[in-house]
């Protein structure tokens, strides 16, 4: 299935509370992860993947495929979920995260895995990525796009505001961000840590086209997808706004979830919220 599956919504939100009990079983065999901006970055990553994304499974370098950047790379759970709903690979395979020889590595690696195209997990980088497989395909008069995921905390990276003025200057209309705003990063708020002020603000003022949006509505990440890929000579960024640790109830909004693994109890009492 090259082209995105067009689920409907109620499709979407089921694949959605799947990778959701995904990434939690994941990071409780595995003992490491990073639940909460896996669970925050959930809606964004079903859509994309479900209905937006043209990729083959069969041939994941199939030299005409869609791009996606994964450039907050400590979410490389949610990405497998995403990736083994479409059908990359089988949902046993899931369960190797982290284990030595497995495909699933810690963080995304493109020498690894099926359908992924960038190694990430040092922050920062994904943008610049995304600009020159953009900047490719239009040399090559292919319509490809480039995605990329970053998070809030991410945006702290000098890099990216580099790159964002490289991505208007030429133009790149086959550029969409997503910015995973739910407010925390590692250690604390975005807003005690170091304030992004104006966020869409900023954007525009770089020559984006912004479109912001709940990051947990699905009807919404679908019009703002459909609406990034009709806006021409400028890039797009969807701000998401979510919410860390989104579907678990002692997980919402709590920085401590940045990286823990469930412990068994945790998920037991995770896994029936999300039945
Ligand atoms: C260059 C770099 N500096 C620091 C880190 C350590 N680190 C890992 S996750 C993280 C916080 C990122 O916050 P955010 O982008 O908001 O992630 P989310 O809350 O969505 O998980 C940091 C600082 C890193 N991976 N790379």
């Amino acid at each position: 299935m090259i082209q995105g599956k067009s689920l409907s919504h109620s499709e979407l939100s089921e694949v959605a509370r799947r990778m959701r009990r995904h990434i939690l079983k994941m990071t409780h065999k595995a003992k490491g992860g990073h639940p909460g901006g896996c669970l925050s970055a959930t809606d964004l990553l079903d859509v994309l993947y479900m209905n937006v994304l043209r990729v083959d499974p069969q041939n994941p370098h199939w030299d005409k495929r869609d791009f996606f950047f994964l450039s907050k790379g400590h979410a490389a759970p949610a990405l497998y979920a995403a990736l083994c709903e479409r059908g990359f690979f089988p949902e046993e395979e899931l369960f190797t995260f982290r284990e030595a020889e497995s495909r699933l590595p810690a963080y995304p690696s493109c020498e690894s895995t099926p359908g992924v195209d960038m190694a990430s997990g040092s922050l920062g980088q994904g943008l610049s990525i995304a600009n020159g497989a953009a900047l490719a395909a239009k040399l090559k008069g292919s319509d490809q796009r480039a995605y990329v995921m970053l998070g809030d905390g991410e945006l702290h990276e000098g890099q990216v505001w580099e790159a964002m003025l490289t991505t208007a200057h030429y133009h790149l209309d086959n550029v969409c961000a997503i910015v995973d705003y739910n407010k925390l990063q590692l250690d604390g708020r975005l807003d005690e840590v170091k304030s992004l002020g104006d966020l869409p603000g900023k954007w525009r003022a770089f020559d984006w086209n912004v479109l912001e949006i709940d990051g947990h509505d699905l009807p919404q990440i679908e019009k703002a997808f459909a609406q990034a890929q009709a806006v021409k000579l400028q890039p797009s960024v969807i701000i998401a706004h979510t919410i860390k640790g989104k579907g678990v109830s002692f997980m919402e909004d709590q920085v401590d979830w940045h990286a823990a693994a469930p412990s068994d109890a945790e998920l037991k009492i995770a896994l029936e919220e999300l039945k």
